[in-house]
Order: C-alpha cells, then structure tokens, then sequence
C-alpha cells in the first residue's frame, strides 16, 4: 500500500521515538492521518521512492511535499493545529526547547547506539562509550531540569512537545537499551515518563522495540537500493516533478 493522494500520511512504525512523538503531536491536535507503518530495512525499496534518506519519520502532506525530519513536521503540525504543543514564548519557551532538544538528541545517541549493536559484527567501543556517556549525561541533565516541576505537564500547564519528547525517548532507550538508564538515579524523570505513558494517548500511539533482522543487513548490504552514478551525477531513483 502506498499513501494516498491528497491524504496526510505518516510512515514508520511507533517503536520509532520520532514517528512516535510526530504521531502523538498530530492525535493530540486532533489532525487527521493515514499511517503507514513501514520499516526502514523491511520497506526499504517504497521508503527511498519517497525519502531518499531511507528514514522515518517521513511525513506526506495532502499536496504531495515530503518532510523528512520531525522537527520539520512538527513545525508544519503547530501551524495547523487549534492548539500549541509549544508554550507561547518567554522563558517557559526557552526551556521547552532545551529539553525537548535534549530528548530528541537522546533519542538519537540511543538510535545511534541500537543500530551499532544490532547491525555491526564488532561494535566500536569507542564510539559506543561515547554514545553511552551522551545519553546518560542528557539523561541527568533532564532529571535535574525535572526537579520541582509538576508531574505530567512540566510546561504551561498542558502537554507541550517537550512532554511527548521525553516519555518517546524514555520508552525507546529502556527498551533498546535496558540496563543502561537506573530509573532510582533519574527519580523525577522516570515520574514524568511513567505519568505521560499512563495517558490513553501514549498507550495507542506506541509499539514495542523491534530489532532490525541481522542477517538481512550485514549479509547482504547490496540489497539496498541504491543511486546509480553517471558522469552527468547521481541519477534520482524518481524523476522530480
Ligand atoms: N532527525 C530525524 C531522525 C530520524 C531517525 O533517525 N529515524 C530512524 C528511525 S528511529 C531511521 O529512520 N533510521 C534509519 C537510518 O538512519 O537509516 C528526525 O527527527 O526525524
């Protein structure tokens, strides 16, 4: 099944952080979509027809454009919606930003970190410490940003982006990594994400961590599809319009 013309449509699958907060932010501001929840190995031919990053989330709008970032999409959703995920402005802005920033960095270390375990035949401690000690170090950071705020709604008294980012990455790096976040080091931060995944939202919007299958990946790594080169440059895999 490919999205329909002139249908909002989300690929990828909800074990994703980032296709999970993009698809929470758009059922909270009640936009409706059509989901396509693609793999990025298993739908690898269909994604890069439509995202030639081969990534999700990728998000298509009713006129056909493509985004391809979730920050990108959430910007495109914000403008749309009746209601802002982002506090209106301030300081209470400002440190939305910065953890939501700080969550989303850290979904990507623990990405990063996942597909190095799960994809390399030997994994490069160097690079695997480093990814470690970056998300531990957003970790604290957060649960040091969480103390004396409420439980739930850390911003403007309602859910905000910064919210949605933190329970998708929290959930995503106790599954793919599970020994690595101790929940009684980070108390307040492991209180605010159990709180958000109790939200009837959370729990629709969510699936659990599953692995790329290994042997399809390192075995065989011509099965991507891939630009052809000519001396005229890389040839698109579609004609643009
Ligand atoms: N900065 C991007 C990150 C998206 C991302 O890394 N998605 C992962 C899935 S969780 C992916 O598609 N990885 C496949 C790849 O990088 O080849 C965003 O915020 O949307």
């Amino acid at each position: 099944m490919s999205p329909t013309p002139g249908t909002l449509t989300l690929i990828g699958q909800f074990d994703s952080p980032f296709v999970r907060r993009v698809g929470i932010a758009m059922t909270v501001d009640s936009i409706p979509f059509a989901h396509l929840p693609w793999s990025v190995f298993g739908d690898a031919d269909r994604l890069c027809l439509i995202n030639p990053l081969m990534r999700v989330p990728t998000l298509v709008l009713e006129d056909g454009c493509v985004l391809v970032d979730s920050h990108a999409m959430l910007d495109h959703i914000e403008r749309r919606a009746a209601t802002a995920l982002h506090p209106a402005s301030g300081a209470e802005r400002h440190a939305a930003l910065r953890v939501e920033g700080l969550a989303v960095g850290m979904a990507e270390k623990s990405v990063s970190l996942f597909y190095d375990y799960q994809l390399r035949r030997e994994v490069s401690e160097i690079w695997a410490a480093r990814c470690r000690s970056q998300i531990l170090g957003a970790a604290q950071a957060l649960d040091a940003a969480a103390q004396g705020r409420p439980t739930l709604h850390w911003f403007a008294g309602r859910l905000t982006h910064a919210d949605i980012a933190l329970a998708a990455t929290w959930r995503f790096v106790h599954e793919a990594h599970p020994v690595l976040l101790g929940d009684s080091a980070l108390p307040a931060l492991a209180a605010h994400a159990t709180a958000l995944e109790a939200l009837p939202v959370f729990q629709v919007i969510a699936q659990s961590v599953i692995p790329p299958a290994r042997g399809s990946c390192t075995s065989s790594p011509s099965s991507f599809p891939s630009p052809t080169m000519s001396p005229a440059g890389v040839q698109p895999r579609v004609r643009p319009p």
